[in-house]
């Protein structure tokens, strides 16, 4: 690991804050904003707006003709292709695009290896297809490509330490450069526990954006994860800031469509922070479906709907 000021800077920065203001001023340091730096870290600038989008497998639908019909009768503006093979897939995609309201979202990850393993060759193998993938979704002018340092059962896997932290700062940066020749974004997606330990919470995704400062690298809030390991979901959303680059969504017990799992699915305490932020992106349907899908996934649109409207 070279050291050099950007090193210093994250290894350092916690660190004399701690120093400098000692036990129990620490908490109000983190949030104590005047009224003006509130206005200017949340405009009220109406910009918010509820863009839906689904993952492939969500609506019905034999072929993405099919489907994006679909989509347009529900009002979804979003598609959410998986990274595997999209190189391949541009042109379909752009052809069955042509003319309608719907663009590509985000791209949800399908890239190999991971960035965090112990060996350079599955290391590389994750950079090179992200790279690639990334070039796809440039083209498709999607949002960014969702990625997670380390799912759990990928293994041997670099300690959960500084130098982890700092190198995994430095492959993203490179990342973020390539993401941002092509247009595009790399998005760090928190999991919860059960899948990725590495990475849980929002906050702490913000905060390797914040750290790494390159505009090539987002980060994005997943309910269904956010369900397990966020305390409060504007908390999640508000510490993502500029940095919230794209939302997942799914009912919060089961996983499955949004209001399958009753008054569980409240998404509205979220939305709130959303429309502080005047976040403009994708909120994207990423879950199974218990029911009659031509019945729940028009229900799931209706709900987020209204609750959009209620918060
Ligand atoms: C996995 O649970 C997940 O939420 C995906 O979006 C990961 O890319
Ligand atoms: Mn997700």
């Amino acid at each position: 690991m070279t050291f050099n000021r950007r090193n210093f800077i994250r290894t350092t920065l916690s660190g004399a804050a701690v120093a400098t203001m000692g036990g129990s001023a620490m908490a109000a340091r983190s949030f104590e904003p005047t009224s003006a730096e509130i206005t200017k870290a949340f405009p009220a600038n109406g910009k918010a707006e509820l863009k839906l989008s689904f993952q492939e497998g969500i609506a019905p639908g034999n072929n993405l003709n099919e489907k994006f019909d679909y989509f347009e009768k529900l009002g979804v503006v979003g598609f959410e292709p998986g990274g595997r093979g999209l190189a391949g897939r541009v042109n379909e995609i752009k052809d069955a695009l042509k003319g309608r309201n719907i663009k590509v979202s985000a791209i949800c990850a399908g890239f190999e290896g991971f960035i965090l393993s112990t060996d350079p060759t599955i290391r590389k193998k994750c950079m090179d297809t992200m790279k690639e993938i990334m070039a796809a979704a440039g083209e498709l002018e999607s949002v960014g490509v969702i990625i997670v340092p380390a799912f759990n059962q990928q293994v041997p896997v670099m300690p959960h330490t500084q130098e982890t932290r700092n190198f995994l700062c430095e492959q993203f940066n490179e990342m973020g450069n390539f993401a941002k020749e092509h247009g595009t974004t790399v998005i760090f997606e928190p999991l919860n526990r059960k899948e990725a330990f590495y990475l849980r919470q929002v906050a702490d995704a913000a905060s390797i954006c914040r750290d790494i400062n390159n505009p090539g690298v987002k980060c994005m809030g997943d309910f269904w994860h956010m369900t397990w390991e966020e305390t409060c979901d504007m908390g999640a959303f508000l510490s993502a800031g500029e940095y919230l680059q794209h939302v997942h969504v799914a009912s919060r017990k089961r996983r499955s469509m949004p209001g399958e799992d009753g008054n569980a699915d409240n998404y509205i305490v979220g939305f709130k922070a959303l429309k502080m932020l005047g976040y403009n992106k994708y909120v994207s349907f990423e879950c199974g479906c218990q029911g009659d899908r031509q019945v729940v996934v028009p229900a799931a649109v209706e709900l987020l709907r209204k609750q959009w409207r209620e918060a």
